[in-house]
């Protein structure tokens, strides 16, 4: 069983209930009683791209999954709930990113891991930190010493679990 985080994000059709549905999908991958998830989030689009609010959580679960079949559960619930893909960094229904997977890194054509985006993003930071505060990167970095005040002061919680 592997240990893993994903990032749900959503600024369309009503996003608490695209998290929501998220959610449950996502259990439905987790092992029994390894799933958690954080309060949900509400911060400002990041990039020019001009949109909606998102709404942002991590979860986290064990799953026997191997890396790229997580990833294609990952895209298949993200197209389940209406994902279409228009626009880079444009808005979406929702978006699921494969955070961390154990401490593996994979480089491949279709994945990416530990995310790109994990390091600097106050909406993937917050959330990881409340459900795994004591977490060390595949790289050996503390989980706690990427947060600070300025980027938790980036959140508003939209809704606690
Ligand atoms: N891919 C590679 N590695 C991964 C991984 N670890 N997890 C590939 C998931 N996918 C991974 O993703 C494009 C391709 O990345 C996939 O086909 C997969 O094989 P995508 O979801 O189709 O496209 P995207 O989401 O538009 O691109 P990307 O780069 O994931 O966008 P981001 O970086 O997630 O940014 N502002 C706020 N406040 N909150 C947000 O959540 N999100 C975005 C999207 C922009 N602004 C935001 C937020
Ligand atoms: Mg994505």
């Amino acid at each position: 069983m592997a240990q893993v985080y994903v990032a749900l994000g959503a600024n369309l059709a009503d996003p608490i209930s695209q998290l929501d549905n998220a959610c449950k999908a996502l259990l439905s991958l987790a092992a029994a009683d390894s799933f958690s998830v954080s309060p949900y989030y509400r911060s400002a689009p990041m990039g020019d791209v001009e949109q909606p609010d998102y709404v942002n959580a991590v979860a986290g679960f064990k799953t026997s999954l191997s890396p790229i079949d997580l990833l294609d559960a990952l895209q298949s619930i993200e197209n389940q709930q209406g994902r279409l893909r228009e626009l880079r960094w444009g808005p979406r229904t929702l978006d699921l990113d494969l955070l961390l997977y154990d401490d593996q890194c994979i480089d491949s054509p279709r994945l990416v891991v530990p995310h790109y985006g994990m390091r600097e993003r106050s909406f993937v930071l917050v959330p990881l930190s409340d459900i795994a505060a004591d977490l060390i990167l595949p790289d050996g970095t503390a989980l706690s010493s990427l947060l600070n005040d300025a980027l938790r002061a980036e959140l508003v919680i939209a809704q606690t679990p």
